[in-house]
């Protein structure tokens, strides 16, 4: 059975549990407390030289990179429909998966970092300040592009599981995301999909 190196809070362990539910797939947490810097011990630098998680484990092979992982469920379990195999609608899934990585993660994910778990006096509040504001015009090219697509890349795919939860919790850092109506529909009909399990499921 696969493992998972998770935490509840984390958004990047999140899409991982959501892309294995929605395959279908069997796995066993193991807990990681990043809060008490579990991810410094010495153990941990073999699991994970980075020292972040998520981290899945499958058999003798193990890989860490959230979006990477994503693509490794994939191919492991392809022909699925998460995975387009068409070369095309494959580019647009690696687009949303490499967007999601340096323009959603950087903004939208680190204002929620930021807002929900430093503490109030060591937030520096002009860099949170431009993180809202890169993270809005993040949204605004979500929204354009949602507005002509159900999908980020055509159907329902990995895309969606990867950008998925930092924009579902964008609020959580201080960005509303009320003015973004084709993003908020997308979020709505991803969390209506079978198998969508919340955060905290
Ligand atoms: N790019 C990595 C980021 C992973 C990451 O930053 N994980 C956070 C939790 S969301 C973590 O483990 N933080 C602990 C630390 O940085 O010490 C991925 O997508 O997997």
């Amino acid at each position: 059975m696969m493992k998972l190196y998770d935490h509840p809070l984390s958004g990047n362990c999140y899409k991982v549990r959501l892309a294995l539910r929605q395959l279908g797939i069997e796995y066993e947490k193991l807990y990681l407390d990043i809060f008490e810097g579990a991810q410094h011990s010495g153990d941990y630098k073999a699991v994970n030289p980075n020292r972040k998680r998520p981290v899945l484990v499958d058999g003798g092979f193990s890989m860490w990179e959230s979006n990477a992982i994503l693509l490794y469920l994939g191919k492991k379990y392809s022909p699925n429909p998460l995975y387009p195999e068409d070369l095309s609608a494959f580019g647009k899934m690696a687009q949303w998966l490499f967007f999601g990585k340096t323009s959603i993660d950087p903004s939208l994910a680190v204002a929620r970092f930021m807002t929900k778990f430093l503490p109030p006096e060591s937030v520096d509040e002009k860099r949170l300040g431009e993180l809202r504001t890169q993270g809005n015009a993040v949204l605004q090219v979500l929204d354009d592009h949602l507005e002509h697509s159900d999908f980020l890349a055509g159907d329902y795919s990995m895309a969606d599981i990867a950008c998925f939860p930092y924009v579902d919790l964008a609020p959580e850092g201080g960005i509303d995301l009320s003015p973004y109506s084709s993003v908020v529909l997308w979020c709505d009909r991803i969390k209506s999909r079978p198998g969508f399990i919340r955060m905290e499921d």
